[in-house]
């Protein structure tokens, strides 16, 4: 069963809130850096950049991280593997407020991961977590600084982001498995 709980224009309404409460608890652009994890962190970074771009005229370069080999809840016969070094981000981080994107926080085991990714490529000033979903469930002491909505789930549901550049439509639904 499969309920949708935002079209476009609530989607586009949340990142558009969250990009001023970055700007607003950063005060202003400067030093900031977004940081997409793969794959639909990306395309919502790039959207708060472009809206960052039209409301404080600052290109704020956004990076890409993709944390896979980073997290540790891999399957047991990945885990003796030699972790890949991360390839280094095309962006200095150092000394820069970081702001990691993604689309739904769940466990907190990737952004645990992200920060081990990020640390690994530099010393950032600070690093604050924005999600579009929050669906609960935490294994790890982490929560996001900007949440686009908090979706209470149960364990046999998945929140379904769709972005339009991946999928087609913008839209988030709540599938029961
Ligand atoms: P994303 O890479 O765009 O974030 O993990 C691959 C995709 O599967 C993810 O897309 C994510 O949206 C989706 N997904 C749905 N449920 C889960 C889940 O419980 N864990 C993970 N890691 N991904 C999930
Ligand atoms: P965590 O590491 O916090 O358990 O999970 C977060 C990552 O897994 C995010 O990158 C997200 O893409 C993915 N994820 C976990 N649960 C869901 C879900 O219900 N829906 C979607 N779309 N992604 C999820
Ligand atoms: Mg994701």
């Amino acid at each position: 069963m499969t309920k949708e709980i935002w079209d476009k224009l609530a989607m586009k309404r949340a990142l558009v809130r969250i990009t001023y409460e970055i700007i607003e608890r950063n005060k202003g652009v400067e030093d900031l850096v977004l940081v997409g994890i793969k794959t639909r962190g990306v395309y919502l970074a790039r959207r708060m950049r472009d809206r960052l771009k039209e409301v404080e005229k600052v290109d704020v370069p956004v990076g890409e991280l993709d944390i896979t080999p980073y997290r540790d809840d891999r399957k047991k016969d990945f885990s003796q593997e030699k972790i890949p070094d991360l390839e280094p981000m095309d962006l200095d981080i150092t000394n820069k407020n970081v702001v990691l994107v993604d689309d739904v926080l769940y466990t907190g085991r990737t952004i645990r991961a992200a920060m081990d990714a990020l640390i690994a490529n530099g010393r950032p000033k600070s690093i604050s977590v924005a999600v579009l979903v929050d669906r609960g469930h935490r294994e790890l002491p982490i929560k996001a600084d900007f949440v686009g909505k908090n979706i209470p789930t149960s364990l046999n549901e998945q929140v379904s982001v769709n972005v339009s550049e991946i999928d087609g439509v913008d839209s988030i639904e709540l599938i029961n498995l």
